[in-house]
């Protein structure tokens, strides 16, 4: 902090950082009531286990989409060792901290998965991990051989690096918070923009993020990069001037045409068009169209 900043131009005016920060839940913003400066389970709660080897405890979120995405892929491509229940975690309930769910991510956030059908069972956090420990389960949507294998990792690991100054900083500030501060809108619009610029650099020479081939880097980066040029992630499309990536817009309507993709977006979103569980392939069958 710059010591000698006049108090009055910080925002709010007058806010001077205390010598010591303390917990304060009344501090606004769309996530403060499940947000704790500490970790690990809050009430004894189990975890529900269906009749697959793939237990997956998520929600809907582009981090949870990654996930369902992947493994309705495998399906599609004939994996069906890859068939899964889909739980639904409701993050803003405060599901993320029953022991259960501790148990697999001490870290309390979606997506999380136990794989079954290990001698013993196979415990997966983080979304980028699972992607991997999938796809080298079934060895299917990363690239055998180098350099194409580390080609696809650099860009997995590129989304899991970058969407948090998406996510947490853009999108925070600018849709989230309790009220808007220039500042941190200024300086997570300028990141987002410029990593949006480095994925749309990437795309003008490649059909696929990490190359010829689609991969769990793609299905990383889609329910992020893609949905922000052709969704409406934070209603932000204006504000970020999308248009002007025309590359993401390409390569974002190809993989939203995907059936698996179709399938896979919509698990663990509650709505009619859409799943809060899935158990079997049966289950996108019976949606309202
Ligand atoms: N790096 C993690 C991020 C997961 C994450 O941030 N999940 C969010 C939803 S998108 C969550 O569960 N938030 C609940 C919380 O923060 O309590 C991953 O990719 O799996």
């Amino acid at each position: 902090m710059t010591q000698d900043a006049d108090p009055q131009n910080n925002q709010p005016a007058g806010y001077v950082p205390p010598k010591v920060w303390t917990y304060d839940s009344e501090n606004g913003g769309e996530w403060a009531s499940i947000n704790r400066p500490t970790s690990g389970a809050r009430e004894d709660k189990p975890l529900p286990v269906g009749k697959h080897p793939l237990q997956l405890y998520s929600l809907g979120t582009p981090n949870g989409q990654k996930v369902t995405i992947m493994l309705e892929e495998l399906l599609a491509a004939g994996h069906s060792g890859a068939e899964y229940d889909a739980w639904y975690i409701g993050i803003g309930d405060g599901d993320q901290f029953g022991s259960g769910f501790v148990d697999i991510n001490p870290n309390s956030k979606i997506p999380a998965l136990m794989d079954h059908s290990t001698a013993t069972p196979t415990r997966l956090f983080e979304s980028g991990s699972i992607l991997f420990y999938l796809a080298e389960k079934f060895g299917a949507f990363l690239p055998p051989t180098q350099p194409a294998r580390a080609e696809a990792m650099n860009w997995l690991m590129w989304q899991m690096g970058s969407a948090p100054f998406l996510g947490g900083g853009f999108g925070h500030f600018y849709a989230y918070a309790p009220f808007k501060m220039q500042y941190p809108i200024d300086r997570y619009t300028m990141e987002t923009k410029r990593q949006l610029h480095v994925l749309d650099t990437q795309l003008a020479n490649h059909e696929f993020v990490a190359g010829n081939d689609y991969s769990i880097a793609d299905m990383a980066i889609w329910p992020w990069y893609g949905k922000i040029v052709i969704g409406t992630s934070y209603n932000a499309q204006e504000f970020l001037n999308v248009s002007e990536y025309a590359n993401i817009k390409r390569w974002a309507d190809q993989i939203a045409d995907r059936s698996a993709v179709k399938r896979g977006e919509i698990v663990n979103l509650k709505g009619d068009d859409k799943l809060r569980e899935r158990h079997s392939a049966a289950d996108f069958d019976a949606l309202v169209d």
